[in-house]
C-alpha cells in the first residue's frame, strides 16, 4: 500500500509538471482531478493492451452494443472502486490536503443520453467487463450532452452541456482508426478490375470520423474493454478562396456543417424528430462502427465472410442504429463483392434488436424523400429488403392486403425502422416481461405470429457497482459486514440479509444509514441550490424524464390535495413529508414544461404558506442526472413509480430505489411488475389500473374521466386550482392547458388519456397506507431491508448473462 500511495503521488506531480508546468502547491482542485485521473490511467493501460491482445490471440466471438446513447456519468470513482485502490486514493488526497469528495465534484458528467435506454447501455458495458466478457460500445461522442437544466422563475431553461471544455482524461483519441462516411450523391454503376459490376455512390459529401476510447474497467478482474465513439471531422477544413475574398463565415460553412453531426444530443427521448440531422447522426456511427468491425474482422481472419456471423454479433439499442442493417449489406455486396443472398444470409445472423418503447409516437419512421436523399444507394437496399419481404408475405398471407400493409418495411411514403429491424434480425427482445408480452399480444402481435421464435424478453437490470457500492457506501459496508463480500459481483447473495430484517440491532444500523444519507442530500441541495429539507421528514422521491406517461402530474395534484387537507384542517395528524421531483424535459415539449412550472409553483406556494409550514415540502432538484441520482436515490424512503399501466417498458430507477431499501410506491407496470413478484405486494404500496383494464376501457372508448371529478370534491377542487388564479396570473395559460387536457382533451385528443383522475382516488389511498406503515419503524426497516435482500435479480449482471445464453453465445476469455 505504502509503496503504490508513493507512485500514485509521484504520478501526481509528475503528471502537474508536465501538463500544467505546476507544482503541487500552485495546482488548484481541478488540477488535481486530472492528474488522478491520468495516474489512474497508468493502472488501466496496461489491462487494456492485456485486454485487446488476448482478443487478438484467440478467435473468439465479439458482441458489439450499437447505441446511440451512453448515459456514462463519472468515471473517476467507479474506475477506482474497480480498479481496488479507492482507499488507497483517499489516504493519497488527505495527504496531500484534499477532501476526496472535493476532488470528484471537478468531474463533469459524461451526459451522452437522455435517460433510461443510454443508462442501460452504461450499465451493461460494467456487467461485460466485471463478467470477462468481449462485449464493446459503439456510439458519437456529442460535443455538448444532455443540456443543463436551470429553473428560473419556475421554467426550465436549457444551458448548453460543455462537459469537454477541459481535457477529458478517460479517453485516448485514435486518429490512426479514422474512417470516411459518405452521404447524398448519385449512386452510379462501376464494374471492377474482375469485370463484374457494383454499386457506388459519386459526388458524395465525405465526412471524417475519428474515434476516441474509453475504457470500460471490469471489477476486480484485469479484463478493460473498450467504448468507441466517434467524432465528425471534415477533413477539407476551409475554403481557401472564400478565406481570401474575406468571406469568413462562408469559408468554413461546409466544414461546419459536416462536424454538426457529432456537435450535440438530441434531448428529446420519445417522438422522432424527422430531422435529417438526426438521420445523419445514426448513419454516421453506424457506418463507421461497421467499416471498423469488418476491417478489423479482414485483418484477423482474411476475407472469408461466412465466418463473420461465428465472430461478431451486434445488439442494436432501440431503432436508432438500424439503418446498419442495410449498411452492412453495401459493404459486402458493394466492397466486398458478396451476392445478395450470401450478404442477406450473414446480416440476418448479426444482428439482435431491443425494443424499449410501447409508445406508438415514438416509433422511428423517415419519409422517403429524406433518407433517400441522404443515404441513395442505402435506400435502393432498403427498398430491395422490402420487396423481398413484402413478396414473402404475400405468399403467407395472400388474402389479407391490410396485414401485407401493415407489415411493410416502407408504406405510406415513409421507411418504418421498426419492421426493418424486425426483418433483418435473429432475435427481437422487450425490456421487461409485461413489456414483452404487450409486444407480443398487441405493438407487434402481426411480427410475432410471423416469427414467434425469435421473440423473447431480458428483463433490465442495474449495476450494483455503481447503484449500491459507489452511491451508498454506507449500506455497502453493513452489507459486507452481515454476509461478507462477494455480493459485488453475486447480487443474488443479498437474500443470505433477509434474516438480518429481524434482527432489531440490524434494523437500527440499516436506519441510521437511511438518516445519514438524507442529511448528507439535505446539505448538498442547501449548498448546491439553497433549499432547506427536514431530514426527519418522510423522503419521498420521483426522479426520471419528465413524461405524460410517468404522470408527475398526479405527484403533484396529490401534493396540491395534501396541501389543501393541512390548510383545512391545520390540527390535523400528519407526519412531515418532503415530496423530491428530478426531471428535465425535452426543450419542444411544452406540456412536459408546463408540469415542472407547476411543481416549482406549488413547492413555491408550500413556502409561502404557514400553516403547512414543516409539514409538507416540494423540493425540485436542478439538472437531474447519473450524478445527482447517485447522491438522491440512496437518501429516498419511498420510490414513486407510478406510469399509466402499459406505458413504461421497464422502468431501471425502480430498481435502484429497491437496491438502496426505499419502498416502491406504483402501478404494475414495467418491472415494477417483477418487483412485487419478488418482495410480496405487502412490502410496495400498489395502486392503480392495471394494464388489462386500461386495454378493456380503451376497447369500449368507455373512459369519461368528469365522472371521478363529480365523484370526489376534493379531487374537483384540485383540478380547478390550475384555472382559478391558485398560482396567480403567470402561468395562467400553461395551466389552462393541463386543466383541459385532464378536462375536455386537446389537440383532438381524448381527456386524461394517461388516466390521471382514474388513479387519483386509489393513489391517495396507497399514500394513506404507506403513512400508516412509516408509524410503524420496526416494520417500515424490516421492509426495507427486504426490498434490498431480494434486488438480486435486478442485477445487469443476470441481464447480462441471459443476453449471453440466449442470443450473443459469447464467453468469457482470461486477460493474463
Ligand atoms: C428518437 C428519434 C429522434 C430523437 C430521439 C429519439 C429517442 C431518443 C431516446 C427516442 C427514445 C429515447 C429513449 C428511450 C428510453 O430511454 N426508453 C426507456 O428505456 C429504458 C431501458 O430499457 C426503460 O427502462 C424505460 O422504460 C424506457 O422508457
Amino acid at each position: 500500500m505504502n509503496t503504490d500511495k508513493n507512485t500514485f503521488k509521484e504520478n501526481i506531480r509528475l503528471r502537474l509538471k508536465r501538463r500544467y508546468g505546476k507544482d503541487l502547491s500552485e495546482a488548484t482542485k481541478h488540477d488535481i482531478y486530472d492528474a488522478v485521473a491520468a495516474s489512474a490511467m497508468e493502472y488501466i493501460l496496461d489491462n487494456w493492451m492485456a485486454t485487446r491482445r488476448a482478443f487478438d490471440n484467440h478467435p473468439i466471438k465479439q458482441m458489439y452494443y450499437f447505441s446511440a446513447e451512453f448515459l456514462m456519468g463519472r468515471a473517476m470513482t467507479n474506475n477506482l472502486i474497480n480498479l481496488g485502490i479507492l482507499p488507497m486514493v483517499q489516504e493519497v488526497l488527505q495527504e496531500l490536503g484534499y477532501e476526496y469528495d472535493e476532488i470528484e465534484e471537478q468531474e463533469p458528467d459524461a451526459g451522452l443520453g437522455n435517460g433510461g435506454l443510454g443508462r442501460l447501455a452504461a450499465c451493461f458495458l460494467d456487467s461485460l467487463a466485471t463478467m470477462n466478457l468481449p462485449g464493446h460500445g459503439y456510439g458519437i461522442r456529442y460535443r455538448y450532452g444532455m443540456f443543463e437544466q436551470k429553473i428560473e422563475h419556475c421554467r426550465q431553461v436549457e444551458k448548453p452541456d460543455n462537459w469537454l471544455e477541459h481535457r477529458n482524461p478517460w479517453e485516448i483519441k485514435r486518429s490512426d482508426h479514422a474512417v470516411d462516411v459518405k452521404f447524398g450523391g448519385e449512386v452510379v454503376i462501376k464494374v471492377d478490375e474482375k469485370g463484374r459490376q457494383y454499386f457506388d455512390v459519386d459526388r458524395a459529401e465525405v465526412v471524417r470520423a475519428i474515434p476516441y476510447d474509453m475504457p470500460i474497467v471490469g471489477y476486480n478482474t484485469k479484463t478493460v474493454n473498450t467504448l468507441r465513439l466517434w467524432e465528425a471531422y471534415s477533413p477539407d477544413g476551409f475554403n481557401l478562396q472564400l478565406f481570401n475574398e474575406m468571406q469568413y463565415l462562408r469559408a468554413v460553412e461546409k466544414a461546419c456543417q459536416a462536424e454538426d453531426i457529432s456537435r450535440v444530443l438530441y434531448p428529446n427521448d420519445s417522438g422522432p424528430s424527422g430531422k435529417a440531422l438526426r438521420l445523419k447522426q445514426q448513419y454516421f456511427f453506424v457506418s463507421a462502427s461497421l467499416q471498423d468491425i469488418v476491417r478489423s474482422f479482414k485483418r484477423k481472419y482474411g476475407n472469408d465472410f461466412s465466418k463473420l456471423p461465428d465472430l461478431v454479433v451486434i445488439q442494436l439499442n432501440d431503432t436508432h442504429p438500424v439503418v446498419a442493417i442495410p449498411e452492412l449489406m453495401r459493404i459486402l455486396m458493394d466492397q466486398e463483392g458478396l451476392g445478395w443472398e450470401e450478404a442477406w444470409a450473414i446480416t440476418t445472423r448479426i444482428f439482435a434488436y431491443t425494443n424499449h418503447t410501447i409508445m406508438a409516437e415514438a416509433l422511428e419512421k423517415w419519409p422517403i424523400d429524406l433518407f433517400s436523399g441522404l443515404l441513395p444507394r442505402i435506400y435502393t437496399i432498403v427498398e430491395e429488403i422490402d420487396r423481398r419481404h413484402t413478396d414473402e408475405l404475400r405468399k403467407l398471407y395472400p388474402n389479407d392486403w391490410d396485414k401485407q400493409q401493415r407489415m411493410a418495411i416502407i408504406n405510406h411514403g415513409m421507411i418504418h425502422m421498426a419492421h426493418l429491424a424486425i426483418v433483418g434480425s435473429f432475435s427481437v427482445n422487450g425490456v421487461a416481461a409485461l413489456h414483452t408480452e404487450i409486444l407480443k399480444k398487441r405493438e407487434l402481435k402481426d411480427w410475432y405470429e410471423w416469427r414467434p421464435q425469435i421473440f423473447n424478453n431480458k428483463t433490465n437490470g442495474v449495476t450494483q457497482r455503481r447503484w449500491l457500492k459507489l452511491c451508498n457506501p454506507g449500506l455497502s459496508a453493513l452489507i459486507t459486514e452481515a454476509i461478507g463480500p462477494g455480493w459485488e459481483t453475486d447480487l443474488a447473495r443479498l437474500r443470505e440479509l433477509e434474516p438480518f430484517a429481524e434482527d432489531p440491532a440490524f434494523r437500527e444500523r440499516f436506519a441510521q444509514i437511511k438518516h445519514a444519507n438524507k442529511v448528507a442530500l439535505a446539505r448538498y441541495l442547501a449548498k448546491s441550490q439553497g433549499v432547506t429539507l427536514d431530514p426527519s421528514s418522510i423522503y419521498d422521491v420521483q426522479v426520471k424524464r419528465l413524461h405524460e406517461y410517468k404522470r408527475q402530474l398526479l405527484n403533484i395534484l396529490h401534493v396540491m390535495y395534501l396541501h389543501n387537507k393541512l390548510a383545512d384542517d391545520p390540527t390535523l395528524e400528519m407526519p412531515p413529508q418532503t415530496f423530491i421531483f428530478g426531471a428535465k424535459a425535452a426543450s419542444g415539449y411544452r406540456r412536459a414544461k408546463s408540469i415542472i412550472s407547476l411543481i416549482c409553483a406549488e413547492a413555491a406556494r408550500l413556502e409561502a404558506d404557514p400553516r403547512v409550514k414543516g409539514r409538507l415540502k416540494v423540493v425540485f432538484a436542478e439538472n437531474y442526472r447519473v450524478t445527482l441520482a447517485e447522491k438522491i436515490i440512496p437518501a429516498a424512503e419511498i420510490s414513486e413509480q407510478i406510469s399509466t399501466a402499459g406505458k413504461e417498458a421497464s422502468g431501471t430507477g425502480n430498481m435502484k430505489f429497491m437496491m438502496n431499501g426505499a419502498l416502491t410506491l406504483g402501478t404494475l407496470d414495467g418491472a415494477n411488475v417483477e418487483i412485487v413478484q419478488e418482495v410480496g405486494r405487502k412490502n410496495a404500496f400498489i395502486f392503480g389500473l392495471t394494464a388489462e383494464e386500461i386495454a378493456a376501457i380503451e376497447a369500449t372508448h368507455s373512459y369519461d374521466p368528469k365522472i371521478y371529478l363529480g365523484r370526489n370534491p376534493a379531487l374537483a377542487r384540485v383540478v380547478h386550482q390550475l384555472i382559478d388564479g391558485t398560482f396567480g396570473h403567470e402561468f395562467q395559460t400553461a395551466f389552462r392547458e393541463l386543466y383541459d387536457s385532464l378536462v375536455y382533451g386537446v389537440e383532438g385528443n381524448r381527456p386524461d388519456v394517461y388516466y390521471v383522475l382514474a388513479d387519483f382516488d386509489a393513489y391517495v389511498q396507497a399514500h394513506e397506507q404507506a403513512l400508516k406503515s412509516y408509524a410503524d419503524r420496526d416494520w417500515w426497516n424490516r421492509a426495507a431491508i427486504i426490498n434490498v435482500a431480494r434486488s438480486g435479480i435486478f442485477s445487469t449482471d443476470r441481464t447480462i448473462a441471459e443476453y449471453v445464453q440466449d442470443i450473443w453465445h459469447i464467453k468469457p476469455i482470461a486477460v493474463k
